[in-house]
């Protein structure tokens, strides 16, 4: 048995890291009685079968999960983000930005394709609030080194829309990775979805960065009833003005004497960070906890 680290999943065989090398692995028939299926990321146990093949045995407790992009153990989240076509929806990056939240992994927000445009507005907005918020181009190497250099040692994921250049910029900071990269589509603005899998890489120095599929608007969504309830404070500058609103109950929305509204009306807040908020509210509502389970 070896211990190995899952680097890429495709229909049904997982793809192992080991001290002999990629083993390409079915998974055990116990893991799906148990129904564990691994994921990217995942620490697992193997035994080999020779001919580069082997069996996964089990999985190791897990830091924390993801659904988009199905990937586990992350230190850090790299959102990417464009003001230039593909332009980004601030919402995206702002839910994204919770769900990291929620599970204690790093939200890295990356302003790509700085070399065509830029929005400084909420550079700022999110520099203030305290993240990491850099910008990005692989045209003019902006900002490259230095996100190099924030990953170090960590394992990582880029995520973003098809096309905002989660792979070109990967290939900018290790070019010996040649990931296929794709043209936004003149009529419509969009990705081609380029990468169809996640996969792991090696980048210097000392980053493993998983490449994954840009989302479009018809994905799994990763929400739990935990993101619901814990939501005003996965805004991580919504944090000083809880519990400081009139009524403990309060929703933070039209509510009298919300203490969270007037930092936002008091420019404290960015409000489309607080646009974001209400909008993740009013579709987290009517998750109930039954939903969750199986
Ligand atoms: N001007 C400019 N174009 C860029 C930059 N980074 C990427 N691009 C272009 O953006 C397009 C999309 O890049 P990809 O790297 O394929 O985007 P992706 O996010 O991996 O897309 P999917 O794999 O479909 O999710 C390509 O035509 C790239 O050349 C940049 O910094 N500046
Ligand atoms: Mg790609
Ligand atoms: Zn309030």
């Amino acid at each position: 048995m070896a211990d190995g680290f899952v680097v890429k999943a495709v229909r049904g065989l997982w793809y192992v890291e080991t001290g002999e090398g990629i083993l390409c692995c079915s998974a055990r028939g116990r893991l799906r009685a148990e129904r564990l299926t691994p994921l990217v990321g995942d620490r697992v146990t193997v035994t080999p079968l020779g001919g580069g093949k082997g069996s996964l045995e089990g999985i190791l407790p897990r830091k924390n999960d993801f659904i988009r992009p199905a990937v586990s153990n992350l230190d850090a989240l790299v959102i990417l983000a464009s003001a230039a076509v593909p332009v980004t929806e601030p919402y995206l990056i702002d839910r994204m930005i919770a769900i990291a939240e929620l599970k204690y992994c790093e939200p890295v927000i990356c302003w790509h394709k700085c070399d065509l445009a830029r929005n400084g507005e909420l550079r700022d907005a999110y520099r203030a609030a305290g993240f990491r918020c850099l910008e990005t181009s692989t045209v003019t190497g902006e900002g490259i080194a230095e996100l190099s250099e924030a990953l170090r040692g960590r394992f990582c994921a880029f995520t973003g829309n098809s096309g905002v250049g989660k792979s070109s910029l990967l290939n900018a900071m290790e070019p010996s990775l040649m990931l296929e990269t794709g043209e936004v589509s003149d009529k419509l603005g969009r990705g081609r979805h380029t990468t169809r899998h996640v996969e792991v890489f090696r980048l210097e120095p000392d980053i493993r960065a998983a490449d994954t599929p840009g989302f479009s608007a018809f994905d799994a969504e990763d929400v739990s009833l935990q993101l619901k309830e814990q939501l005003p404070e996965l805004f991580r500058e919504f944090r000083p003005y809880l519990g400081r609103c009139r009524f403990v109950d309060c929703g933070h929305g039209r509510d009298e004497g919300c203490a969270v509204r007037e930092a936002v009306e008091k420019g404290k807040i960015h409000p489309s960070r607080y646009r974001s908020f209400l909008r993740l509210k009013e579709e987290l509502k009517d998750l109930k906890e039954w939903d969750f389970r199986n």
